[in-house]
């Protein structure tokens, strides 16, 4: 720890709101990084040397071989962001590091952002402001078979993970008149299950071949890398949609692409891929795919928020409590 006189050395990867980085210039000895250029895992294992604590985002893999790097005083890894999928937990732990993350706080934007891709991906929002804008292309004007989508209510949403953002879709998407059912690893009180009219299944193959929509909303852990995979995405009816806001590594990208070019799923609204910021270029190809480069969280309240509660994961931390957003590997 730093002496009463010295203030801790607090490195930010990436750039951060302006009033997050003032107060973190203010309480610590903060790192900032100015030009928000994604640091390499060298310049990454140069900062850590110093390091007191660490402040990384998803663009950052804070794996093993890193971890292995970082001096002695690194005793806290404040991860911007709710998602820990960058970050190699074990080794953490084994080298007695903690690590926090900032969960609640970007629910209801990233549950506002799923919902916009449940309602823009079926009634074809994209491709209808793509062809206004393309002035190569000329609107002759209203017709009643053009551009014609498919009617999100009375449709059934499968949610993947009813964790707090698949709770917040849920509650939106009733309100659409949506009929809820999901999946996930235990099933939720009888209360919520009430309130949102919810349908559990047990088994995810089953629930796959029954919806109209499905919405992913549980991280991306060991258990869950491609748990959309090749053969239970061909569980799907070939009319249902496919929307993510989670973590692309939960699908079968490749297969994903493929089926929609085949026209074996109707489309798919994504925020997240499985290599970005790399996309696959059939998705990218396709109208009937709606995609966002990982905006799920993006906006101004959310990430001032997110800052704030790095800000006192670290302080908690440094004046020797337990920091209130601490993860441990078996919560995921
Ligand atoms: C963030 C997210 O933008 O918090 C998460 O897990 O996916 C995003 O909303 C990003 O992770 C920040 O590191």
């Amino acid at each position: 720890m730093p002496t009463a006189h010295k203030k801790p050395v607090v490195v930010v990867t990436r750039k951060l709101p302006d009033a997050v980085e003032t107060r973190m210039r203010e309480l610590f000895d903060a790192r900032l990084n100015v030009d928000d250029k994604a640091m390499s895992q060298a310049e990454l294992a140069e900062a850590a040397k110093t390091a007191h604590v660490l402040v990384p985002t998803v663009t950052d893999r804070i794996d093993r071989s890193l971890i292995s790097q970082f001096g002695p005083q690194l005793k806290l890894i404040a991860n911007f962001g709710t998602g820990v999928d960058n970050i190699d937990l074990d080794t953490a732990r084994v080298r007695g590091i903690i690590v926090t993350n900032t969960p609640g706080v970007l629910t209801e934007d990233t549950a506002d952002m799923t919902m916009a891709l449940i309602l823009a991906v079926p009634r074809r929002l994209a491709e209808g402001t793509a062809l206004l804008k393309d002035t190569r292309r000329h609107w002759p004007g209203w017709s009643p078979t053009w551009m014609l989508g498919h009617r999100i209510y009375g449709k059934r949403l499968g949610i993947i993970g009813m964790g707090r953002i698949g709770q917040a879709v849920a509650r939106r998407a009733k309100a659409f008149g949506l009929q809820i059912h999901y999946h996930n690893r235990r099933r939720v009180s009888e209360d919520i299950e009430q309130e949102l009219e919810a349908t559990y299944w047990d088994s995810l193959d089953q629930m796959l071949a029954r919806m109209d929509i499905l919405s992913v909303n549980c991280p991306h852990t060991p258990a869950t890398y491609h748990l959309l995979s090749a053969r239970r995405l061909k569980l799907l009816k070939p009319s249902a949609y496919v929307v993510n806001t989670a973590r692309g590594e939960v699908i079968d990208e490749n297969e994903l692409a493929r089926m929609i070019e085949a026209g074996a799923i109707a489309g798919a609204g994504l925020d997240v891929f499985e290599h970005e910021p790399a996309v696959n270029p059939k998705l990218l190809a396709s109208d009937r795919v709606v995609a966002l480069p990982h905006m799920g969280s993006a906006t101004v309240e959310g990430r001032v928020d997110m800052g704030e509660k790095v800000i006192i994961n670290i302080k908690t931390f440094l004046d020797g409590h337990n920091p209130p957003d601490r993860v441990h590997a078996a919560m995921f």
